[in-house]
């Protein structure tokens, strides 16, 4: 069985009826035999669910072909792109690529992606590598709205947004003097126009400090460097603003109410080194008066950065002495804190203490107070600072007023509720604050909720991304795959549902409700101003520039021979004609590294030199049609 075929196979689990239906027709209207749809149905039928729930509980099975309650859009780390599941099955539905490189769509290989990712002057790809661990969706009333995913490259300090329509990255922006961008969150108001109750801006945490401007000045005096929080315009993916801050960032929470935005900081040393981060006894969350900032910008109180033109305010403690004109607050809380969450009610930030078995419950109304001059220090914004287990990293919601929160040396979950841990740090003695702790396998990272850090938070599902599976699957060499374990929390107990292995390195998620993605299933053909229609098909030459228009319907492409010299400069740009949902084709061309896909109406384009003669058969790559093996046309070099 070669590749191709098992790419059908996967194709069948994973679609459901629905999209299996589809294909058949698409197949039939070809006008082709069935013998590869009835393959097809026994694949799907066979294989069945991928990950058949342990009976317990309220957990729900999906059985073949039935379709998930949600969708989960993860992060990859260092595979550089990002991930779509179903749960509760835990069916891969799709590989987005964003920073990395991928032969299967042809990402990084088009002119199109190519101009997404970003080019040299030579035209090859800037970077090609990327870290993605945080995956946030755009926002309407305190919701997912469907519209767009952002995600963070660490690596290169870029952001990239993803349309949730196509699930196809269409945007990617470089932070200017930020290095090692790790959290980002989008808003979900304005803080000014209530009426602008959807995300507009992203906000990105800038973790390493570095020489500002990075250009070869104060290498040894670590002491002079610093760092950015960065506000970029979720719409244009411009950078409006950055604030310069003590300390660094890590992750990134946004209120409900547009008005704060925050990061927690495990580096308020500014040190270089690992014995200085961990120097203090505390660490802070470093909160953004979003309204403060944005009126300083256009008051043009600010600073630029070496050749960056994005202003530039200053968040510093030195310069940010009266609370009343402050733009940032630092809230004390345990010692080399991780993430910052948002509780769906809109009241509280919780900080994981990760160095410190504790999480810090920031109450917003009091960091605002504070802002206003009517609270004395920011630390009176504690709320609460429960004792939860070994290593606590990041808090999940439910929506009843409980948190979840992953702990990496304990390997477990612990749920507790966040009420009881107020009354508890207000002196209640009886407040029962720990409800259960759950071994997970083993030492999780990221948890996230079923709609969790919306105000629908549904607490149906918790998703513990665990860095090590150790014993629980098959060895595979020195390095194991990550386990990805869904636990039930809608009944009083938590409850494992299923494993699922997971390829290097998830980090953040997001649970979605299904209703709310509404995916496009074909392009539309005048999208793409360089469309290949009929009337200009062919091949165009001006000099040793040759332009190569075809078209593709299964099972042929429009030009049987397409012949070109020695030299030229060849521009390919392939429209698909098919009109029919999943009826991909690809295009390969051998010894020339072309390998791209179209879907149905789309069109994408390749440019490469024609720089060595012979006969090369351009052929599609992709299961399209009973005489998918004979979709090919000779592309001829001539000497
Ligand atoms: S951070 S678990 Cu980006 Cu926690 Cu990875
Ligand atoms: Cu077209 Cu395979
Ligand atoms: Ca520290």
């Amino acid at each position: 069985m070669d590749s191709k075929d098992n790419g059908v196979d996967n194709g069948a689990e994973q679609s459901g009826r629905r999209g299996f239906l589809s294909k058949s027709a698409a197949l039939g209207l070809a006008g082709v035999t069935l013998g590869l749809v009835a393959c097809k149905e026994e694949a799907g039928a066979a294989k069945g669910g991928a990950a058949a729930p342990q009976k317990e509980g309220a957990s729900k099975e999906i059985a073949p072909g039935q379709l998930d309650e949600y969708y989960a859009f993860i992060s990859a780390g260092h595979g550089g792109e990002a991930r779509v599941l179903g749960l509760p099955s835990g069916r891969t539905l799709k590989r987005i690529p964003v920073f990395n490189t991928d032969c299967m769509v042809g990402w990084g290989v088009t002119n199109e992606s190519k101009a997404i990712m970003g080019t040299k002057a030579d035209g090859t790809l800037k970077y090609t590598t990327g870290d993605t661990h945080h995956v946030h969706g755009s926002y309407k009333d305190g919701t997912y709205d469907g519209r767009w995913l952002f995600v963070n490259d660490k690596i290169h300090s870029r952001l990239a947004r993803i349309r949730m329509d196509t699930m196809e990255c269409d945007k990617i922006v470089e932070l200017p003097n930020v290095m090692g961008f790790h959290g980002l969150f989008t808003d979900k108001c304005d803080p000014v126009d209530t009426k602008i109750n959807y995300t507009t801006r992203v906000f990105c945490g800038g973790e390493f400090h570095i020489p500002l401007p990075n250009d070869g000045r104060d290498l040894d005096d670590p002491t002079k460097w610093g760092t950015l929080f960065s506000c970029v315009n979720a719409e244009t993916m411009e950078l409006k603003w950055q604030c310069r801050i003590d300390g660094n960032n890590d992750l990134v929470a946004t209120s409900y109410d547009g008005k704060l935005a925050a990061s927690n900081q495990y580096n308020t040393e500014n040190a270089a080194d690992l014995n200085g981060m961990m120097a203090a006894e505390r660490d802070a969350c470093v909160f953004f008066n979003i309204e403060r900032i944005e009126a300083l910008v256009k008051a043009g109180k600010f600073t630029t950065i070496g050749g960056s033109k994005v202003p530039v305010v200053d968040g510093r403690k030195a310069a940010n002495s009266d609370p009343k004109t402050s733009v940032t607050c630092y809230v004390p809380v345990g010692k080399n804190p991780h993430g910052v969450n948002a509780s769906p009610d809109g009241k509280y930030f919780v900080c994981s203490g990760k160095l410190s078995p504790t999480a810090t419950v920031i109450e917003l109304k009091r960091v605002m107070a504070w802002f206003n001059g009517e609270l004395k220090e920011p630390r009176d914004a504690v709320v609460a600072e429960p004792e939860i287990g070994l290593g606590p990293l990041h808090t999940a919601f439910d929506g009843k007023g409980n948190a979840y929160t992953s702990l990496f040396l304990d390997s477990q979950c612990v749920k507790w509720n966040v009420d009881a841990a107020i009354a508890q740090f207000k002196g209640d003695k009886t407040a029962k604050v720990i409800i259960e702790k759950m071994d997970v396998h083993y030492q999780p990272g990221h948890n996230y909720s079923s709609m969790g850090e919306t105000k629908e938070a549904d607490g149906k599902y918790l998703n513990s991304g665990n860095k090590f599976s150790k014993d629980r699957f098959l060895p595979v060499g020195p390095l194991h795959p990550e386990t990805e374990q869904l636990i039930d929390i809608s009944g009083g107990k938590m409850h494992l549902v299923a494993d699922h292995t997971a390829y290097s390195e998830p980090h953040d998620g997001i649970i979605v409700r299904r209703d709310i993605v509404k995916t496009r299933q074909i392009y539309n053909m005048d999208d793409f101003p360089n469309a290949v229609k009929p009337e200009n098909a062919g091949i165009e030459r001006h000099g040793n520039k040759v332009h190569v228009r075809l078209m593709s319907q299964a099972p042929a492409y429009s030009m049987p021979i397409i012949k070109v010299k020695k030299g030229d400069e060849v521009t390919l740009t392939l429209t698909n004609h098919d009109k029919v949902e999943d009826l991909t084709h690809g295009c390969a061309l051998p010894t020339y590294n072309i390998n791209f896909i179209v879907n149905p109406q789309e069109t994408k384009s390749v440019t490469f030199k024609a720089d060595h003669a012979g006969a090369f058969w351009l052929y599609c790559t992709h299961f399209c049609h009973a005489l998918h093996l004979e979709m090919r046309s000779r592309f001829l070099v001539e000497a």
